[in-house]
């Protein structure tokens, strides 16, 4: 049988086959070779009368998100909110950096609006001009809460961001109805910060969602200095027409991103933080 790993603990994986759950055991080949069944692998399993069984096989995986650790992730929620915590703008660019180098559709979820002022509502403007899908929502009145439902099918998704933003009380506002009707009501996620310790995948509306614990800060020195750009969207118009094929739109004569700024075509604060992402990598050396 062929199911997604929604739970591990203690060398035990939870695989729903179906909405059914099996216990399994990882075979001891994987150990020796190096490979951990991760939550999110799709797996083929061989299972017993009594429901418990082992994994036989891990099928290849699509993206390897770390933190936390979970396979086959497609979509990012990446939640913010302009006040309680203030907006940390620059950590938000960085977040949208590690989306795209992972390979995950960002969605950007502008958390707590009712807190927050017209004006805040020009960044997401910047936002979507660079390509991104954004949506402003009061979790806590379920304002903007259906159109985020609407994405999860079909899709494994992680909220993300920092703390106190709202993330848990999203994911709790999704599976609060399904998980109450089976009292199992998981106290990890309600924790909020407690959640990550064992990730789990939650079912809801056919397809999966993750929890993770805020980040108040976020590295991106494993990001060399020639694909830093790729993590950019809003530069794909204009980069291949630089005047150097290698042009990382940095100091290059000839060169169109930059052109692009200053023509007003892609933010410049946009730009400046992609700059200052540049010199750091370049500041660390070329070995990375
Ligand atoms: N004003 C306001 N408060 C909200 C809204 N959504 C959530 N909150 C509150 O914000 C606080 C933090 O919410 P959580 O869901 O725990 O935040 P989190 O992002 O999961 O935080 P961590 O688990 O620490 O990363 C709670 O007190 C929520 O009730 C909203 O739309 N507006
Ligand atoms: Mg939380
Ligand atoms: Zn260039």
């Amino acid at each position: 049988m062929e199911g997604v790993i929604v739970k591990g603990i203690g060398g035990l994986y939870y695989v729903d086959v179906n909405k059914e759950i099996y216990e399994c055991k990882a075979r001891g080949k994987f150990r020796h070779s190096g490979l951990t069944p991760m939550i999110g692998d799709y797996v083929v399993i061989e299972v017993d009368q009594d429901k418990t069984g082992v994994i036989n096989e891990i099928l290849p995986r699509s993206t390897e998100l770390l933190r936390p650790v979970v396979a086959n992730v497609t979509q990012a929620f990446v939640v913010f909110a302009f006040r309680q915590p203030d907006l940390n703008l620059e950590l938000l660019y960085k977040f949208l950096v590690l989306c795209e180098h992972s390979n995950l559709k960002a969605i950007v979820c502008f958390n707590k609006m009712d807190l927050a002022e017209k004006e805040h509502r020009d960044i997401g403007e910047v936002l979507k001009n660079a390509g991104y899908e954004v949506l402003y929502l009061e979790a806590k009145n379920g304002v903007g809460v259906e159109e985020l439902r609407k994405k999860i099918k079909d899709n494994i998704s992680v909220f993300c961001g920092p703390s106190g933003v709202g993330k848990s009380t999203l994911l709790n506002s999704f599976i609060g109805r399904e998980r109450m009707k089976t009292g199992e009501i998981s106290e990890k996620v309600k924790r909020g910060k407690h959640t990550t310790r064992h990730s789990e995948l939650m079912q809801v509306e056919e397809g999966f969602l993750v929890d993770t614990p805020g980040f108040s800060s976020l590295e991106l020195d494993f990001i060399s200095k020639e694909d830093l750009q790729y993590c950019f969207p809003e530069f794909e118009p204009y980069r291949d027409g630089c005047k150097f094929n290698n042009c990382v739109h940095y100091k290059e004569p000839g060169c169109l991103v930059k052109a692009a700024v200053e023509e007003g075509k892609i933010n410049e604060t946009r730009y400046k933080f992609y700059v200052k992402t540049l010199e750091e990598t370049i500041s660390r050396g070329s070995w990375k």
